[in-house]
C-alpha cells in the first residue's frame, strides 16, 4: 500500500486519550474480562441506541450466529439461507451439524427472495437464516408469514445492519434472533466484536449462559456453551465508538450521495438508491457492472482501480456455494441460483467509510467514468 491508497473501508477508531483513561480505570480495577463493568455499560448503551429489548455482547460476529442456533434448540434438520453473503453465515449452520439449503436472491436488494423460499421447504426444514446484505432490509414481513405458516425459526444475520431502521423501528427486532458484527471493517466496531439481539429476558439469560461455557453459577453448567465473551478493553472501545457512530454514518451518507450523483446514467453501471422509510447505515456501496454495456468487465474495473491504488472489494464473490465444503449440495447448483450467480460476477464494493474526503471519492469516480 502507498500513501495515496484508498481502501474499501477504514476502522472508526476510539479517541485515544479517552481510551487511555478508560484503560487506566480497567487496569486499576484488575477486572479485564468476564462480564465486567464496561461490558455491562456497553450492553445497556447499545440496547438503548439500537432500540432493542435485549442484547448480549460477543467476541465477534460469527460466534453469535453459531450460538443463536443453539439458543433456539435447533440441533438437526435443514436451514434455508442465502448463498450471497460472507461465508460465516453458512459456516454457522455447518458448525451446528445442520444442512444449509440455498435459495436465490432478489436483484432489487441482494437479499434472499421470499417468493422462492416455500419451494425449498421440506419436512426437515427447521429455520430460515436470511442476511440483511449491505444493511438493506430483507422483506421481514414476507419471511415471517412463511415462518409462521411452517413453524420455522428465523435468525437474521444482521452483521451489516447496525442502526438500520424501517418505519422508525429497529430492523433488529425482526425474527426470533438477530446477530451483529462489530468487526473493524463495519460501520460500528469494537475492533473485533459482535452481539445477539433477542426479544425476551428468558432468551437473553439462555444466550448469556451459552456465551460463558453454559455456566449458570460456579458449579452448574446448563448446556454446551462456548467462550464468546467480549473483554473490557473492547467494551471500552465500543462505548467510545458509540459516541461517534452517528457522525460516521452521516459522513458515509455524503459519500453515497456523491457517488450516486456522479455515476448515475453511465451505461452498464448501476447501484442501489435509498429505500423509502428506511434509515440506512451506508455500510457498503456495491456497484454492479454490466460488462456488455460498460465496455469493461467487473474484474477489469477491479484491476483498473487497483492500478490507481483504489482497493475495491468483490463482496460477495465467489458465492458461498462455490466453496469446496458446500458446492456438492443440490441447492448449491448455479442453475438453482441464477440471480446470485450473475450478481457475484458483476459486483464491486467501492471504498465507503467515514474518513473518505471528497477528493478521494472524486478519484474513484474519475476512474469509473474515464475507464482508464
Ligand atoms: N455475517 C456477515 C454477513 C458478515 O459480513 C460477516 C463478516 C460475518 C457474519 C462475521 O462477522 P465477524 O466474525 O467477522 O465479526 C471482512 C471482515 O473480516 C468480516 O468481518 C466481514 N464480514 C467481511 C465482509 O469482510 P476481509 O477478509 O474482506 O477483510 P480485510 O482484512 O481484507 O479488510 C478489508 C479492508 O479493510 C482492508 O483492505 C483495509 C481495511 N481494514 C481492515 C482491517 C482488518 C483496515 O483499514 N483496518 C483493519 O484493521 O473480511
Amino acid at each position: 500500500m502507498t500513501d495515496n491508497t484508498i481502501t474499501v473501508t477504514s476502522p472508526l477508531l476510539p479517541d485515544l486519550d479517552k481510551l487511555q483513561s478508560m484503560m487506566r480505570d480497567i487496569w486499576d480495577s484488575r477486572w479485564v474480562t468476564n462480564l465486567g463493568e464496561y461490558h455491562q455499560r456497553l450492553e445497556k448503551a447499545l440496547a438503548e441506541y439500537l432500540d432493542v429489548p435485549y442484547i448480549s455482547l460477543f467476541t465477534n460476529g460469527t460466534i453469535p450466529l453459531i450460538t443463536a442456533l443453539q439458543a433456539l434448540d435447533i440441533r438437526q434438520g435443514e436451514v434455508i439461507t442465502t448463498p450471497y453473503s460472507f461465508v460465516a453465515t453458512t459456516h454457522s449452520i455447518w458448525w451446528n451439524g445442520l444442512k444449509p439449503v440455498f435459495v436465490d436472491i432478489d436483484p432489487a436488494t441482494c437479499n434472499i427472495n421470499p417468493a422462492l423460499i416455500e419451494a425449498a421447504i421440506t419436512p426437515q426444514t427447521v429455520a430460515i437464516m436470511p442476511v440483511h446484505c449491505y444493511g438493506k432490509p430483507c422483506d421481514t414481513d414476507a419471511i415471517q408469514r412463511i415462518a409462521d405458516r411452517y413453524g420455522l425459526k428465523v435468525i437474521y444475520d444482521a452483521a451489516h445492519a447496525f442502526g438500520v431502521k424501517v418505519g422508525g423501528k429497529s430492523l433488529l427486532r425482526a425474527g426470533d434472533i438477530s446477530t451483529l458484527s462489530f468487526h473493524a471493517t463495519k460501520v460500528y466496531n469494537t475492533l473485533e466484536g459482535g452481539a445477539i439481539v433477542c426479544a425476551t429476558a428468558q432468551m437473553k439469560q439462555k444466550i448469556d449462559y451459552l456465551r460463558n461455557f453454559g455456566f449458570e453459577d460456579e458449579t452448574t453448567v446448563v448446556g454446551p456453551g462456548i467462550n464468546g465473551k467480549m473483554d473490557e478493553l473492547r467494551s471500552a472501545c465500543g462505548l467510545l465508538n458509540l459516541q461517534q457512530v452517528d457522525a460516521a454514518i452521516g459522513a458515509r451518507q455524503s459519500v453515497a450521495v456523491r457517488y450516486r450523483d456522479a455515476l448515475r446514467g453511465i451505461p452498464g453501471i448501476s447501484f442501489f438508491d435509498d429505500m423509502p422509510g428506511v434509515r440506512h447505515n451506508y455500510s457498503y456501496f456495491p456497484l454492479f457492472v454490466d460488462a456488455g454495456l460498460y465496455g469493461m468487465s467487473r474484474d477489469g474495473l477491479y484491476a483498473l482501480l487497483k492500478r490507481h491504488n483504489i482497493l475495491g472489494r468483490r463482496y460477495f464473490y465467489p458465492l458461498i456455494t462455490s466453496f469446496e465444503t458446500y458446492r456438492s449440495l443440490p441447492s448449491a447448483s448455479p442453475d438453482n441460483l441464477p440471480v446470485a450467480t450473475r450478481i457475484a460476477e458483476q459486483v464491486i464494493c467501492l471504498p465507503m467509510h467515514h474518513a473518505l474526503t471528497d477528493a478521494d471519492v472524486d478519484r474513484v469516480i474519475d476512474v469509473i467514468t474515464n475507464r482508464k
